[in-house]
């Protein structure tokens, strides 16, 4: 059977001539044909350093002090909200900032993975839009 561009079915099917396949004499098997249907394999994992809000490299008060902006006087969104979610817990809220500033003056629990230091991809699932900037 005649496909659009001038395949063919038999392309997609093995056929042999052998003894034991009765009056027609051949035997053909389907081959395995793999369609793809766009790219439905996951991008590369999103990079950043947890609480590294301004994506300069380094956690400190400004890190803090742009999550408080955003929430309290309409500053521009975090452009990596894993970044700014401080405590891994998928929301921005005032727990963050305050997380930052626990670890940072006060001595508090270090930040979820990747941590602040090392650059990586966020081990917890959450809602969180897509980061905009990459470490
Ligand atoms: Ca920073
Ligand atoms: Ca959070
Ligand atoms: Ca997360």
């Amino acid at each position: 059977m005649a496909m659009a561009g001038g395949t063919s079915w038999s392309a997609f099917w093995s056929c042999s001539r052998t003894p034991s396949t009765g009056t027609s004499g051949r035997r053909c098997l389907p081959l395995p044909v793999i369609v793809l249907f766009g790219n439905t394999a996951p991008g590369p994992a999103e990079l950043f350093r947890r609480g590294d809000v301004d994506g300069d490299g380094a956690v400190e008060l400004p890190d803090a002090i742009a999550i408080l902006d955003r929430l309290f006087l309409g500053g521009e969104p975090p452009g990596c909200p894993d970044a700014a979610d401080a405590n891994d817990d998928g929301e921005l809220d005032l727990s963050d900032p305050i997380t930052i500033l626990s670890r940072l003056f006060l001595g508090g629990e270090p930040l979820p993975p990747p941590g602040p230091i090392d650059c990586g991809p966020d081990p917890t699932a959450d809602a969180l839009p897509a980061c905009a900037q990459r470490c």
